[in-house]
């Protein structure tokens, strides 16, 4: 494993802007999510020339919280292989700051979804930074084999820099692969500097993987890729983390908007199946959706896959 201290900064550094503490006068540096959305649009437009704005832009652009201090920006692409490349930021003044940036591919590309998720207030910060599959990595599949095991190593560098973060809802884990990460940490330069990092890296990773995808032309198979697209959009959608903090920043129906049309575009296209078909486990007695994110419970106290990155996490609910 290289040690943190190999971790250099990259020139367009996670931190570029330098803020005066008003507590104490100290000059401290902050770091923005925003130089990690313009390192991922630099590197797409290098790979994807034809990367051009998303139809969303008009809708989604910029927003105002209702408490007057936080400013929500998003932005979204397609190309040829790339359905979606969407993100949100946001900035409150007084320091919480969330990155969601995703990529989805076209259905006629079994390509994982590449997935971060930061959120950052005070000191703390919750990360999930991974390629997420879209087919079966739990079992040893071809998929699996296909587009993970390449990527071990990489994972094996960032699981020692960002240790597991501890029990998550339990089914989560499904929508994660071999080499996902779960971390929490305080803030600090070298932390946000890993990361940064890590995200430049597993960002490199899927371009390398979407470079070489070859278009599937099999319509069942297609049509498998895009269930299980909007299987995961329908998850997302519902029981988002960001949603609760989303409605209080922006108000209920603004949020729904952002969730449904903008974060997790697709949920309403992709396919026709409801919450409750792909997850019968979440249906209350009277029908309705248990509000709860996870019926099995928080699990996965410790990192359920091994150096070789097989699932050795126990039972699934
Ligand atoms: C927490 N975000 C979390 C957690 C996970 C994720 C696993 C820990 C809590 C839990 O176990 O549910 C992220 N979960 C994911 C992701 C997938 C998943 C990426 O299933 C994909 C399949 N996070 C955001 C945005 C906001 C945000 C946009 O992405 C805010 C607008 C906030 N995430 C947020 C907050 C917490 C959190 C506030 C901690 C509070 C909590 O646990 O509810």
């Amino acid at each position: 494993f290289l040690p943190a201290a190999t971790i250099k900064p990259h020139p367009l550094s996670s931190r570029t802007k330098h803020k005066r503490c008003p507590c104490s006068m100290k000059v401290v540096s902050t770091f923005s999510y925003q130089n990690f959305v313009q390192f991922a649009l630099d590197e797409t437009k290098l790979l994807t020339p034809d990367l051009t704005p998303s139809y969303l832009q008009d809708d989604f652009s910029t927003l105002k919280a209702v408490d007057g201090k936080t400013e929500l920006k998003m932005c979204s692409f397609q190309a040829p292989k790339i359905r979606l490349l969407r993100s949100l930021s946001i900035e409150q003044s007084d320091g919480m700051q969330v990155l969601d940036l995703a990529v989805f591919p076209e259905a006629e590309f079994d390509l994982p979804i590449f997935c971060a998720n930061f959120f950052t207030s005070g000191n703390t910060n919750i990360v999930v930074l991974d390629l997420n599959p879209l087919h079966d990595v739990i079992n040893e599949t071809p998929y699996k084999q296909k587009y993970y095991r390449s990527l071990i190593p990489l994972g094996l560098k960032y699981a020692e820099l960002l240790p597991w973060g501890g029990k998550l809802t339990g089914e989560s884990l499904k929508f994660f692969s071999p080499i996902v990460i779960w971390t929490r940490f305080s803030s600090s330069h070298e932390k946000h500097d890993i990361l940064f990092s890590a995200f430049t890296d597993y960002y490199k990773a899927w371009l390398g993987l979407m470079n070489q995808a070859t278009k599937e032309t099999d319509v069942s198979q297609i049509s498998l890729n895009r269930e299980a697209q909007h299987r995961y959009l329908t998850w997302r959608a519902q029981k988002d983390p960001g949603y609760n903090l989303l409605k209080r920043l922006i108000g209920e129906t603004l949020a729904e908007d952002v969730v449904k049309k903008f974060l997790f575009n697709g949920v309403n296209e992709l396919g026709n199946k409801t919450f409750l078909d792909y997850f019968p486990e979440y249906e209350r007695g009277d029908g309705s959706i248990n509000e709860k994110r996870s019926v099995v419970g928080k699990s996965f106290e410790n990192r359920p896959w091994d150096a070789q990155g097989v699932f050795i996490g126990d039972t699934f609910g």
